[in-house]
């Protein structure tokens, strides 16, 4: 890894807080730069927040079986319920959102009619990875509004496919806590340093493998994969690739971005569409993954050109290295 980073202006050494990097690259945005440095900031405290809680996880799981209420006497809320309030009033308060999309809420949520950013968040992904202390994450995904500022939300400002994101990201709540984002020049990370409150640049300028030997899926369904994806499944093994499966994305997407893989998470018998969602989960890592040089497609499209038709969307999901993705995709091509 190298220890500096390539920017418009000054090349930020690792260790850089993630506010100064955040300015350090601000003039990289064509709109108003500053109300984007305030989202991604306000997302990172937000964030912080989420990773105090997720770190207690176990005893707020205590908590709950003994009551389920809190002093204040309100009910005690699932993590994942939890992750969304945070992110929500942090992105609330900020007042650059007009419009949130989350998995926790069935339709949008409207914010600050005068905010030129749509904000599409999954705040606490992997959410049954929790009980067992295994990495969960939060994704998200930035866009400008396409109305004017000041107007009543539009379809169009929701329904935008993921080429249209000018910021992209998680949070991966693991071993150690990181922020990986992005606004398309570029992929960088930053691990949270608890005893400082700080998230610092730890992995400047992320470049994914073209090539890698770890291929995750949950083989727990091959009875009902298309013969491309079982096809694939057995040249992986033909090549003596390793199989790892965490069940979280946002873990098993991180790990392979820094040691090359590819991720699946195919149609089904079951599910037609595959089970991950295109407007939080898909979107967010495929442009993050490109931005990294590798790939994300359904199988036949590219996920960034997708056009979604509603909010909670799924679509079959090939992410990671470039050279895995292509090849996969000759599976189903030939099929
Ligand atoms: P969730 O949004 O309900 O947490 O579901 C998404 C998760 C992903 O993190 C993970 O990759 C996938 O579901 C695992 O699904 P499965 O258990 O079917 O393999
Ligand atoms: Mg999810």
């Amino acid at each position: 890894m190298s220890s500096f980073m390539e920017s418009s202006r000054i090349a930020l050494p690792i260790g850089t807080a993630l506010d100064r990097f955040i300015k350090n690259n601000q003039d990289q945005f064509q709109y108003a730069s500053g109300e984007l440095s305030q989202l991604l900031r306000d997302i990172a405290l937000a964030s912080k927040v989420v990773n105090r809680e997720v770190n207690k996880a176990g005893l707020i799981d205590i908590m709950g079986a003994m009551g389920s209420q809190n002093s204040g006497g309100e009910q005690q809320q699932k993590l994942d319920v939890l992750a969304n309030i945070r992110f929500t009033r942090a992105l609330t308060k900020g007042g650059e959102v007009c419009a949130l999309v989350s998995e926790e809420t069935e339709s949008y949520v409207d914010l600050n009619n005068d905010g030129g950013y749509v904000i599409a968040i999954d705040p606490l992904d992997g959410s049954s990875n929790i009980d067992v202390n295994v990495s969960i994450g939060t994704i998200f995904s930035i866009y400008r509004r396409k109305s004017a500022i000041g107007k009543p939300i539009q379809e169009e400002d929701i329904l935008q496919t993921g080429a249209d994101q000018v910021a992209a990201g998680y949070i991966l709540y693991g071993s150690s806590t990181m922020l990986v984002y992005t606004t398309g020049h570029g992929v960088n990370g930053f691990t949270y340093e608890s005893t400082l409150g700080e998230y610092v640049l730890s992995h400047a300028n992320m470049r994914i493998p073209e090539d890698g030997r770890i291929y995750s899926i949950n083989e727990g369904s091959a009875n009902s994969f298309a013969q491309s994806v079982s096809e694939y499944i057995q040249y992986c093994k033909d090549q003596h690739y390793t199989a790892r499966y965490i069940g979280s994305l946002v873990a098993d997407f991180h790990r392979n971005l820094l040691k090359g893989g590819i991720y699946i998470y195919p149609a089904t018998a079951k599910d037609k569409n595959g089970k991950l969602r295109l407007m939080y989960e898909c979107n967010a890592l495929a442009f993050l993954a490109e931005q990294a040089g590798g790939l994300a497609t359904d199988g036949h499209t590219r996920i960034l050109e997708l056009k979604p038709k509603d909010l909670h969307q799924r679509t079959p999901f090939y992410v990671g290295s470039k050279n895995m993705v292509q090849k996969a995709v000759s599976f189903i091509k030939e099929s």
